[in-house]
């Protein structure tokens, strides 16, 4: 029997080559985040997808995945696969309380929630979230404020805090003839003013009580859905997008206390060891020494 043998050298090659890998690997992975939205009836509808697409095309995520709410309330169970949701209604959602009361949960545990138009501005009922988002305040904009979309294109006006990593490269927005925006300008007790239209109005909102919390005064589909609404050769994918990365899960954050301590790293050598799922760092299924590997960097790097 011919045996092959490799040299220590070849192992050592081989390991380095190994090591290298997979710190590519976790370099590529952005965070993985999910459209839920009751956008349309159908979930090829160009009212998700384009949206799907415009984030996608971004190139920051590992994944941009669509969860119909028209059709279909998601369990927090689902909604843990992401680090990060955008949601709005151009339609009914199938259960604004259940709902509410599950992205309530989503972001007490550390999950991040961007509401965008019509959501954070309609006053028709099934279209807000309601439930325990309603009665306990996880709103950024005030509720039922009513949405402008009068006297033709808005822009981009004041950038209120120069620095916010939400207004990162992003230089130029416009919004389209409808220009669908806040018509209340006003904000709830806990609401903080990033950036405005030219006209005032809130196009970014961050929370002082939420840290995984962000509202866009803006409808997601773009222009090359219908022709009044945003234009793409502006910024608004990257607006979308770094709104979604700010408020993503601190997946090393693991008791989620929005602080990266020693405490997290004992709760992750414990999931570990009992292998339970949570432990699943990559996220490929299995709990093993790959996902303790992967942990580490992110555990060293901690978040903002
Ligand atoms: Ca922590
Ligand atoms: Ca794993």
């Amino acid at each position: 029997m011919k045996m092959t043998s490799i040299s220590s050298r070849g192992w050592a090659l081989a390991a380095l080559l190994w090591a290298g890998f997979m710190a590519v690997q976790s370099a590529d992975a952005g965070p993985r985040v999910a459209i839920v939205a009751s956008a349309e009836v159908a979930t090829d509808d160009p009212r998700f997808t384009d949206v799907q697409e415009k984030l996608a095309s971004t190139g920051r995520f590992e994944e941009v995945a669509i969860i119909n709410a028209f059709s279909y309330t998601p369990t927090l169970e689902e909604l843990e696969e992401f680090d990060a949701l955008l949601v709005w209604s151009n339609r009914n959602f199938a259960n604004a309380t259940l709902l509410g009361d599950t992205l309530a949960l989503y972001v007490d545990r550390g999950g991040g929630v961007v509401l965008s138009i019509f959501a954070n501005t309609t006053s028709t009922s099934d279209r807000f979230l309601a439930g325990r988002w309603l009665d306990e305040e996880y709103d950024i904009l005030p509720v039922g404020g009513g949405t402008l979309s009068s006297g033709g294109q808005r822009e981009l006006g004041t950038i209120r805090v120069p620095d916010h990593p939400i207004m990162d490269g992003v230089h130029r927005f416009r919004g389209g003839a409808a220009s669908f925006r806040p018509l209340d300008l006003g904000l709830t007790s806990h609401g903080q003013i990033i950036a405005q239209w030219t006209d005032e109005s809130t196009l970014v909102g961050t929370s002082s009580r939420f840290r995984h919390r962000a509202d866009l005064g803006m409808y997601p589909p773009s222009n090359a859905v219908l022709s009044t609404l945003w234009d793409p050769n502006t910024d608004g994918a990257r607006l979308m997008a770094n709104a979604l990365i700010y408020t993503a899960r601190c997946r090393a954050d693991v008791n989620h206390d929005d602080r990266v301590d020693f405490f997290d790293y004992l709760d992750f050598v414990s999931e570990f060891e009992n292998g339970d799922e949570s432990a699943d760092f990559n996220r490929d299924g299995t709990v093993d020494f790959f996902d303790y590997l992967d942990f580490l960097p992110a555990f060293e790097e901690g978040c903002d």
